[in-house]
């Protein structure tokens, strides 16, 4: 079951010298020997919060693994921060490649159950809602710009439909109308987590590479032109 992060350093940004990003990454889940007790997503969350790169300044996060609270805790923070821009990341097991989703559907449907045992076998996200946003992020730039950097990259077409999904539509459909940037990265296991699952095949990236894509993509990224 997930740990719960440590204490860490809060952003502030009073000063508004520079622009407030909203990263987050998500708690440990699953039960498969893969999840030890890390998810990549908050380590890097954790590693960039505070960090100023380009015009932003970070404020790493972590979400609940659960459909319900997941989005409850971004809007808090959506509240108390008031960013200009949102990037949202989260682990995608078996992927070899930083993956810059496209786009987010509405739709929750997965085999396994969220981290407070919560099933969900198929339906609308928000019923009255459009069935797909696309992300708004620079996500061509940012593929090239990491393959240029030397990191393996991709742009992927599906969130998957299990919380990362929940959340990204989430938050598109919140951010609607909206000039805030916001999208949503999945990264591959950690090497520790792909040797657990005992395949010699199973893919993975080092720490020190993801924070270097996730500085990297954000780097790419352009506040919008709000009066
Ligand atoms: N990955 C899961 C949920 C949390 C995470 O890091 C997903 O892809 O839906």
């Amino acid at each position: 079951m997930p740990l719960v992060p440590p204490p860490k350093t809060r952003v502030t940004n009073s000063r508004k010298s520079s622009k407030t990003l909203l990263l987050t990454g998500f708690e440990p889940f699953g039960d498969d020997p893969g999840a030890l007790s890390l998810n990549p997503s908050l380590s890097i969350a954790q590693a960039l919060n505070g960090q100023k790169i380009g015009v932003w300044r970070v404020a790493g996060e972590v979400l609940p693994c659960e459909f319900g609270r997941s989005v409850r805790v971004l809007k808090t923070l959506m509240r108390e921060y008031e960013p200009e821009a949102i990037l949202c990341l989260g682990q995608a097991g078996g992927r070899s490649a930083i993956s810059i989703e496209r786009i987010a559907v509405n739709w929750d449907e997965a085999a396994l159950a969220d981290n407070a045992g919560v099933l969900r076998t198929g339906q609308a996200i928000l019923k009255t809602a459009p069935a797909a946003y696309f992300s708004t992020l620079p996500i061509h730039d940012m593929r090239d710009a990491l393959l240029e950097a030397g990191l393996p990259a991709e742009l992927s077409s599906t969130a998957g439909h299990f919380v990362c999904n929940h959340v990204f539509f989430s938050l598109m459909h919140m951010l609607r109308g909206q000039a805030t940037p916001a999208g949503f990265v999945h990264v591959p296991y950690l090497p520790e987590q792909a040797k657990l699952t005992g395949a010699a095949q199973t893919p993975s990236m080092s720490l020190g590479s993801m924070n270097a894509a996730i500085r990297c993509v954000i780097e790419k990224l352009a506040p919008s032109k709000k009066p």
